[in-house]
């Protein structure tokens, strides 16, 4: 399986999340991705390559101009503010207040283009975010060369980020610019599964009126869990992507048997739909120790996770999103591709 990665996701390194009223070193953070690479190295999984980097019209295919023009400016107008701490969003175009008119201060772009306030923008985040996107496009693009499967050791996640909104983590949603990769260069239906804990909101919102993606998720139910406003179950497409939109929401303490019930449905739906290829946003906070989250899948669950996501024999590309016991998210991340590669190897 070809991994790529790179050691500059660490550019993105923020200092401040706003979590249970505090401001708290991020979830989301570097460190993660240090056990990963042990974990892979240590079961055989590998070598890492560098990712190349691609031209900005794939992002912007799936992104606004405006909203990747205030990532790239972002930091900087904030620091020109004089703002000393990192930059994050204090207030929104509410319900109440539903204008149209794009505010010029940052403190106003900050809540037009944020869906949420817990994901602070630092320095070097549009930078790492850039790169986050070209590491899934190399990924992708070794499966349109004939790799079987491919990792995308990415971060930041993606998941969360819509056509012009950031949050969660998210800035660039790296499964969505792969999967358009994939249908520019010669597949035609992908089949796009994220198993990441939080509802992939961002991903569904991309893709709700397509025919040529079809989304599936299984994570919390969104009246207990993040991102709350999206992911439930009556959700399934809208015009031309009626049918393509499979959620499952889930609730506290969810089991791998289970998860792997609702895991098989989006299979056998992939199947009937005819997919071409499988993306897998590949999020770990199923964990039963997430700190963050309320599954209860274990370690050596993520083994028949693999097996089962194998089950399709379509090529796969996996990209890595969240999941925040770092310390066993390497374990968990190496068993989902050592379970996939037994039974489909390449
Ligand atoms: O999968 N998404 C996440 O892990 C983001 C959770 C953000 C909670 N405020």
């Amino acid at each position: 399986m070809k991994i790529v990665y790179s050691a500059d996701h660490a550019l993105h390194n923020t200092r401040t999340e706003l979590s249970g009223g505090q401001l708290v070193t991020p979830f989301e953070c570097a460190s993660r991705m240090q056990y990963i690479c042990q974990a892979l190295a240590k079961q055989g999984l590998g070598p890492l390559q560098p990712p190349q980097e691609f031209p900005r019209q794939h992002v912007e295919k799936i992104h606004s101009r405006d909203y990747l023009e205030f990532l790239d400016t972002c930091w900087h107008a904030w620091q020109a503010e004089g703002n000393q701490g990192e930059a994050i969003p204090t207030v929104w175009p509410s319900r109440s207040m539903p204008s149209k008119i794009m505010p010029n201060h940052i403190e106003g772009k900050l809540g037009y283009y944020a869906l949420a306030g817990e994901t602070a923008i630092a320095e070097n985040t549009a930078a790492a975010a850039w790169l986050s996107s070209n590491i899934a496009l190399t990924a992708a693009d070794a499966i349109v060369q004939g790799e079987t499967s491919a990792f995308a050791l990415a971060r930041p996640p993606g998941h969360h980020a819509s056509t012009d909104q950031y949050g969660g983590y998210c800035f660039i949603n790296n499964a969505a610019v792969a999967s358009q990769y994939l249908l520019d260069n010669g597949f035609n239906k992908v089949a796009l599964m994220d198993v990441y804990f939080h509802h992939g909101n961002g991903t569904q919102a991309i893709f709700y009126e397509r025919s040529d993606v079809f989304f599936s998720s299984i994570h919390g139910d969104p009246v207990e869990a993040f991102p709350h406003f999206l992911g439930h179950a009556h959700e399934t497409g809208q015009g031309e992507g009626q049918g393509y939109n499979l959620n499952h929401p889930l609730p506290t303490g969810t089991s791998y048997d289970i998860w792997a019930e609702k895991l098989q449905l989006s299979l056998q739906a992939f199947q009937q739909y005819g997919a071409d290829i499988l993306v897998v946003s590949l999020g770990l906070d199923t964990f039963e120790n997430d700190p963050i989250s309320f599954f209860k899948v274990k370690t050596e669950e993520y083994l028949q996770m693999g097996k089962a996501l194998a089950s399709l024999q379509l090529p796969t590309l996996f990209i890595l999103e969240g999941g925040y016991a770092v310390e066993d998210i390497g374990h968990n991340t190496a068993n989902v591709l050592q379970g996939f590669l037994r039974h489909r190897p390449g």
